[in-house]
């Protein structure tokens, strides 16, 4: 133990924080890191088809992982700079063809994620998974679940079936439940002429999609304000899923903190789910002035939401997913970066002594609630980062680039794109 670690740990200590409490509860929490990030969200089908459904990647940093071998090798570099438990989330584009069993989305199984399982199971990760209601030909004038094509309704519901069991099957073989989120792109440039019959039509496709009861399964929604060129109207509305999933005993709402106006705080919503729902799946990511997706910065709203999961006691429930995709820098370093912020969020949340400030709160001693809330953002927060990292054998500081600046000379930038 440093002499500087003990200094700060005693700081806490003095406001009655259990410091190695915290750095245990860290460590054991599991963070899924989406595999998306390292290349721009286009996946492995090879169909030339840009990445659609109203969310954009900008940027043509060199080194873009084009292929499976490649992405892994990418992921596996990230995490052995990010500290504690971590899984991989897996989109269905993501699906590995082997020896030419090339397979539509409708017709996807466990055998095209053996690979990733493997590489799960090499790496000491769970995984998440994500039916791909974007990027595809069946995609009709952006429409998907709620297409009055049905046609194209049936194909994307025999999608995310196929999904739901390809997630199971995940869960068996790992051990260990895997989050299946459906999200799709679904809704209109401009102002419709039908708002209901879209959601009607969507409703009844998750009803068929979700009938099935599959093991290890934790179905989820995530909704959404709106995506580039569906401004109007978005079928998946935050009170459409919400309203779903609060009928579907065992179904959960999907917060995406990019997903809702830019007033709105995620973090509020957290308490209100937690009176109704008993687990708390996450996109966190970093909106700007939309939903950007941009790298997770160690920022207020995102300590914020570190800390109501916390003090509801409620980290246990959630699970805690990344969703952001920057082409513009370093794609490796993209990973790290957010992660590790959103680590340092969570350890920052665990480090302050929510039963007093509460007792503050209850008792109306209001002033003293903000001098106290004030004073613990200025601890010394980096001496106990510093000691996690330690502990967990990845550096503490910023140089940790350097072994990814190490890798894109080596790797990246031999790739040639
Ligand atoms: C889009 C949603 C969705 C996607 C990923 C790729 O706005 O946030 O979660 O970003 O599934
Ligand atoms: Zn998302």
């Amino acid at each position: 133990m440093t002499e500087s670690y003990a200094m700060a740990r005693a700081r806490y200590e003095a406001f009655g924080v259990d410091v190695e409490k915290a750095l245990k509860t860290l460590s054991q929490k599991p963070i899924s890191i989406h595999c998306w990030q390292g290349d721009d969200v286009l996946g492995f089908e090879n169909r030339g088809e840009a990445l659609s459904g109203g969310i954009q990647t900008t940027g043509n940093y060199p080194g873009r992982a084009r292929s499976p071998e490649e992405l892994m090798a990418d992921f596996q570099k990230a995490i052995s700079l990010i500290p504690g438990k971590k899984r991989i989330n897996l989109h269905a584009s993501y699906a590995i063809f082997e020896n030419g069993s090339a397979a539509d989305r409708d017709a996807l199984g466990p055998e095209h994620f053996a690979k990733w399982v493997a590489f799960a199971k090499q790496n000491g990760l769970g995984i998440d998974f994500n039916p791909t209601f974007f990027s595809h030909p069946m995609v009709k004038d952006g429409l998907t679940l709620s297409s009055p094509d049905d046609e194209v309704r049936a194909f994307w519901i025999r999608h995310g079936i196929a999904c739901r069991r390809i997630s199971s099957a995940i869960a068996k073989e790992l051990g260990s439940e895997v989050l299946c989120n459906i999200w799709i792109p679904d809704g209109y440039k401009d102002v419709p002429a039908d708002r209901l019959g879209p959601r009607l039509r969507l409703k009844d496709s998750l009803d068929q999609i979700l009938k099935e009861d599959l093991p290890g399964v934790i179905d989820c929604v995530e909704s959404k304000v709106f995506g580039i060129g569906v401004e109007a109207y978005t079928v998946g509305s935050n009170e459409f899923y919400l309203s779903y999933a609060a009928s579907h005993p065992g179904l959960y709402y999907l917060l995406d903190n990019g997903h809702f106006h830019p007033t709105e705080q995620v973090s509020d919503k957290i308490p209100s789910l937690l009176a109704f729902f008993d687990r708390i799946p996450l996109h966190v990511t970093r909106p700007m002035r939309w939903d950007s997706d941009h790298v997770v910065r160690f920022e207020d709203e995102i300590k914020e939401i570190a800390v109501e999961l916390v003090r509801t006691g409620a980290l246990e429930k959630a699970q805690i997913g990344l969703d952001y995709f920057d082409a513009s820098i370093n794609r490796v370093a993209a990973w790290v970066i957010g992660t590790r912020n959103l680590q340092k969020a969570l350890l920052f949340a665990l480090l302050q002594p929510h039963e007093k400030l509460k007792q503050l709160q209850d008792t109306s001693q209001f002033t003293e609630l903000l001098v106290l809330q004030e004073e613990l953002k200025t601890l010394p927060f980096s001496e106990i980062w510093a000691q996690y990292c330690e502990q967990e054998g990845v550096p503490a500081d910023e140089s940790w680039f350097e072994a990814v600046r190490q890798y894109e000379a080596e790797v990246l930038k031999k790739r040639g794109n």
